[in-house]
């Protein structure tokens, strides 16, 4: 892969993106090659995913913005479809997955990490939507997800406006948990991703699942997603794994998936 890598560290699975150049901007390649990697990972080996950027300036400063000028209609209905299938994909991807924001989140950079479970960023973090200056409208889910995240209100404000917003900011309106000195944001998201792969991989699973579905419909089908992922987690090894180890009062317990 040219533009993205992929490691494993314990149980935690970390994709960057390194495209230096052009501040790590999403072309058809880079959407590509995520596309690729997801198809790889080994769900059975990891608990957690943590997405971020190379370098100390950009997480992704938006899709490529050289590739997309000449686009016919044709061929930016086509792109669009590319990274709303990935991005789709990442969001219902069965393991959570922490954005760690290293730097400019534009564009396609914001709504990438609005697919991600989790955004955490680093201090010099800049979020924004800046298409409505570029005479487009987001193209990647951002007016859905956006607005689902920070509430229509701010979301219309940040799309109309094309304003770009500094981690403080993004902080106070929730669109990220915590903000953190750029050295530690990474070490900070293997933390987290580890407290969330200590817990029971097929609950986790079965939480974000019950979180993503039971959103996209009303209180009482919601209600009914998660009675019925609640219910699948008692033929799980785990469930009895953990019950056990509480009312044997046993720190360690030995989750499998
Ligand atoms: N695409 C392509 N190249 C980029 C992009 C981008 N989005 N962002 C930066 N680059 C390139 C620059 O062209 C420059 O290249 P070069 O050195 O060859 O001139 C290099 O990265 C460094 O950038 P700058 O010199 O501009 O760095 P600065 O520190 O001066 O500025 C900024 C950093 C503020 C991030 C600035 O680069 C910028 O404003 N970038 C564009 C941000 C933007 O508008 N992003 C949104 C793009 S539109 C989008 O994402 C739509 C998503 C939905 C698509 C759906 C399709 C159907």
């Amino acid at each position: 892969m040219e533009f993205v890598t992929y490691e494993v560290e314990g149980l935690t699975g970390i994709i960057t993106i390194n495209r230096p150049n052009a501040l790590n901007a999403l072309n058809s390649q880079v959407l590509e090659e995520l596309d690729e990697i997801l198809t790889h990972i080994d769900t059975s080996l990891v608990r957690a995913l943590i997405l971020t950027g190379d370098g100390e300036k950009s997480f992704v400063a938006g899709a490529d913005i050289g590739e997309m000028k000449t686009f016919t209609k044709k061929e930016g209905e086509t792109f669009g479809k590319k990274g709303n299938d990935l991005f789709h994909r990442l969001e219902t991807f069965p393991l959570p997955i922490i954005a760690a924001v290293n730097g400019f989140a534009l564009g396609g950079g914001c709504e990438l990490c609005l697919s991600c479970d989790i955004r955490i960023c680093s201090e010099n973090a800049v979020f924004g939507q800046p298409e409505a200056g570029l005479g487009i409208t987001p193209g990647f889910g951002g007016t859905q997800r956006l607005a689902r995240i920070i509430g229509p209100g701010m979301a219309k404000q940040m799309i109309y406006t094309a304003r770009n917003i500094k981690a403080e900011e993004a902080y106070r309106i929730g669109l990220v948990n915590a903000i953190y000195p750029q050295k530690e944001l990474l070490l900070e998201a293997k933390k987290m991703a580890k407290g969330i792969a200590d817990n029971a991989p097929i609950a986790v699973r079965n939480c974000k699942k019950a979180i993503n579905d039971g959103l996209q419909v009303d209180m009482d089908q919601a209600v009914m997603i998660e009675e019925k992922l609640f219910g699948d987690c008692f033929e799980t090894q785990d469930q009895k794994e953990g019950m056990g180890a509480f009312l044997e009062k046993r720190k360690e317990r030995n989750f499998i998936m």
